[in-house]
């Protein structure tokens, strides 16, 4: 009856946000003009009217592009500061940031400054907004191997700052078995691993990041719904997804929200969790998600419990602070 106001209220952790992808077209604008970075674009409404998307790709490109105006500590703390701000307002007390090193190193940036910033920003959104947050660094899966593993050497002086890695950007044609070593690295060095997989590649590509990977969640993973045998794997693991409704739509992954397959998986027993994915880019933070997904599929209060429950049980936190939240 009141099933929006329980969406909304209700406890929750977000998994799966590109923290980069929480950058609003004003504070892109912001800090181009803060850094004297130029934009191909004239203003806000000119860059949001560019949020037209046919497929992961030609998001990708305005999201790089997004990001360009990323220079110093202080920008990547008032960029996850602003995320934190809403992530408060959806009710969220968990949540774990995808960055993207490369994207920022490549342009000459620090990686000190990336991971400092966003570090500092989960400490006060921990101690000012009781948000419990932490750090998972991606690897950009169009770059070779051998440039995610200097990645991760760059990045050891910061080991404590970040719980994990991902891997993330384009997915067609660059499978996970291209980065089996770079996770095995990462598992030496006790990382939680997590990888997109099946967000537009194909089934392979999640048995891939299961079985050469070792990943402890996958990212997306909607296609899984066209292997049987996969689906069967997944649901007796309980294997998490963080799937991104609202991602998948602009994406053109699905024609329409009712075409989301999120309720076909949830009843063949998944682990199914919900998440914004790059909230800014998309049309909506975590509690759109919940309420437009909901809305679309018909789904119920005992659906809503499910995968708020489902989303902190998958979560990398403590589990003392897990029970706090169930
Ligand atoms: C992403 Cl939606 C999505 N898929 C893959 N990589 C990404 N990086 C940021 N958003
Ligand atoms: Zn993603």
């Amino acid at each position: 009856e009141r099933l929006p106001e329980l969406l909304s209220l209700m406890p929750k952790a977000e998994l799966h946000i590109h923290i980069e992808g929480s950058l609003e077209p004003e504070l892109i604008f912001a800090l181009a003009k803060r850094n004297d970075v130029q934009l191909p674009y004239a203003d806000v409404a000119a860059l949001r009217s560019a949020y037209a998307f046919t497929n992961l790709q030609s998001f990708l490109d305005l999201y790089y592009a997004g990001a360009s105006v990323l220079l110093h500590e202080q920008d990547f703390y008032d960029m996850a500061w602003a995320y934190f701000e809403k992530a408060k307002a959806d009710h969220v007390v968990r949540a774990e940031l995808f960055f993207d090193p490369q994207t920022h190193t490549a342009r000459g940036v620090a990686m000190g400054a990336v991971i400092e910033g966003l570090s500092r920003a989960c400490r006060d959104a921990h101690t000012q907004l009781g948000i419990s947050a932490d750090l998972i660094l991606c690897f950009l899966r169009h770059l070779s191997e051998d440039e995610a593993l200097a990645t991760l050497e760059e990045a050891m002086p910061w080991r404590e700052h970040f719980i994990g890695v991902g891997l993330d950007s384009s997915e067609l044609g660059h499978p996970p078995e291209k980065f089996a070593r770079v996770f095995a690295r990462a598992r030496e060095l006790g990382l939680h691993c997590v990888a997109h997989a099946g967000e537009e590649g194909p089934p392979a590509y999640i048995w891939g990041a299961l079985d050469v990977l070792q990943v402890e969640r996958i990212d997306h993973g909607v296609q899984a719904i066209h292997d049987a045998g996969l689906m069967q794997r997944l649901a007796d693991s309980q294997m998490p997804l963080t799937v991104c409704p609202l991602s998948n739509l602009k994406l053109c992954v699905f024609k329409n929200l009712a075409d989301h397959n999120l309720g076909q998986m949830l009843d063949a027993g998944l682990c199914i969790t919900l998440n914004s994915d790059d909230p800014a880019y998309f049309g909506g933070y975590l509690n759109d998600n919940y309420l437009q997904t909901f809305a679309a599929l018909h789904l119920n209060a005992q659906q809503a419990y499910k995968l708020a429950a489902n989303s902190i049980e998958a979560s990398f936190a403590p589990e003392a602070d897990k029970h706090r939240w169930m």
